[in-house]
């Protein structure tokens, strides 16, 4: 298996997946703006949409969409516990976590990273954000980990969008469990290991 990633973006959620559950696997770095990867290789023939993440299965074909990757990744090794058994009621739930993570925070952030947003779009989108952050602390009063008692992939997912806020001066002060939620989920150990390998840690 090899993952098309580049460092620090939503790619980190799959390669956080990977190291959770022990797979073996390799990694190619993607320069986003010339689409060339480390190798050399035009990335728009692996990935024609042109993003990260990209996941080459053993098989040679090409998955992508960090809530499908994710999801591929755990069902392929249930024992690691990171997703609930396909069609239990548990499993819609993370499903629908997946689901707000990429359409209600993964791409608000993303706009944010666009250097040409209007200031004034910039201060609706914070507000946008600020109130799923409303939503999520509430969610993650008193529970560990957003899906259950455990991490699972939507842990990998919400921390790799979550930890953008530093970068993108986005200030967590107003929601303190989001904060802490961050700094419990960072010292995970795939965690460390997926950001030291993407040159983010020491
Ligand atoms: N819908 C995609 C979005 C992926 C995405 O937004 N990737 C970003 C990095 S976080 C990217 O590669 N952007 C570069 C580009 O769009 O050219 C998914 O869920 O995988």
């Amino acid at each position: 298996m090899k993952l098309y990633y580049a460092p620090g973006a939503c790619s980190m959620a799959p390669h956080i997946v990977l190291r959770e559950a022990a797979y073996r696997f390799e990694l190619e770095k993607v320069d986003l703006a010339d689409k060339q990867t480390e190798r050399g290789e035009n990335y728009l023939t692996i990935n024609p949409k042109g993003y990260v993440p990209a996941l080459r299965l053993d098989e040679g074909d090409i998955l992508t969409e960090v809530a499908v990757i994710l999801q591929y990744l755990a069902d392929q090794k249930p024992e690691s516990g990171l997703a609930p058994k396909l069609g239990t009621k548990e499993r819609y739930h993370l499903m629908e976590w997946l689901n707000f993570i990429s359409s209600e925070l993964h791409k608000l952030f993303g706009s944010l990273f666009n250097p040409k947003i209007p200031a004034e779009w910039r201060e609706n989108q914070l507000e946008r954000l600020g109130q799923r952050f409303d939503y999520l602390t509430h969610q993650l009063n008193g529970k560990p980990y957003l899906a259950g008692d455990s991490f699972s992939v939507a842990d990998a997912y919400l921390f790799t969008v979550l930890n953008w806020s530093a970068l993108l001066k986005v200030d967590l002060k107003k929601w303190p469990r989001l904060q802490e939620y961050l700094t419990h989920v960072a010292a995970q150990p795939s965690v460390v290991e997926a950001m030291q390998a993407e040159g983010l840690r020491h």
